[in-house]
């Protein structure tokens, strides 16, 4: 992906370390556990519920894209926290509808995008966001462990991507307790419930797993809550579903 600098980096890090900013978090860590903690045995589980307006594999996924009226929507029918993507590239995605979402609840956001230059953890927090994507296999060891110190020390919390074993434990050696298990796989597009499956022993009780892409119905969800799964990062369900976050709730 092309990196726009359209401010300087100076200009964007003391936006995301002044102390309006800061006073503006949203713990989106607290949110998933509180979700999780508050489960009843069909409900208990924890949705990062995602705004995405097409994907590379599937094109346009809405034609009818509102992200303020999505992020509404999510909030009412108990989503634990949001994704918005804001590649342009593939996802046409944006900054603005990251910050139409986030002005339209209260749910903590995740910056859904491709991070490879600590410039985008500034600009993730300068734009409002809680949370920024770390991809294991987009990343070396050093980069991985460089953005999440800098996104950490501006009160970004890391959810750490992985697909494989080779790449779960390089992303067990980051602080970060958010670890997601991607079920598509990003060079073929394929996708199986069998990736978070075939890791989930793998990963430590005090990490936070969330099961990411491919959730698509509610026998889904319980194939995960069965397997002691309780956080989900869902977009295309939802975004195909005449009300996004109806489809949440059903
Ligand atoms: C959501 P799905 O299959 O529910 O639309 O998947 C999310 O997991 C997916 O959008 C995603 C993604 C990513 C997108 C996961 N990791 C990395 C872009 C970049």
């Amino acid at each position: 992906a092309v990196l726009r600098r359209q401010r300087s980096l100076a200009s964007l890090r003391e936006e995301a370390e002044s102390a309006e900013r800061r006073a503006d978090l949203r713990d989106f860590e607290a949110a998933l556990r509180a979700r999780i903690a508050a489960g009843n045995p069909l409900k208990g589980s924890a949705v990062i519920a995602e705004i995405k307006k097409a994907s590379p594999s599937k094109g346009v996924l809405r034609a009818n894209f509102e992200p303020a009226a999505i992020a509404q929507s999510y909030a009412r029918h108990g989503a634990a926290c949001l994704s918005v993507l804001t590649d342009a590239q593939f996802f046409q995605g944006s900054v603005a509808y990251l910050q139409q979402a986030r002005a339209a609840c209260a749910l903590p956001v995740l910056r859904k995008d491709f991070m490879v230059d600590e410039y985008q953890v500034f600009e993730a927090r300068a734009m409002g966001a809680d949370c920024i994507l770390l991809i294991a296999a987009c990343l070396d060891d050093a980069q991985m462990a460089d953005l999440e110190a800098v996104a950490q020390s501006l009160g970004l919390a890391v959810l750490v991507e992985v697909h494989d074993g080779a790449e779960l434990d390089r992303a067990l050696r980051l602080k970060t307790p958010l670890v997601g298990i991607n079920n598509r796989n990003l060079r073929s597009f394929e996708v199986t419930l069998d990736t978070t499956l075939g890791l989930l022993d793998r990963v430590p009780a005090e990490r936070l797993l969330v099961t990411e892409s491919g959730i698509l119905a509610a026998a889904d969800v319980q194939t995960m809550r069965a397997a002691n799964v309780h956080a989900f990062l869902v977009g295309e369900a939802f975004m195909r579903a005449p009300d996004p976050g109806e489809a949440l709730a059903a």
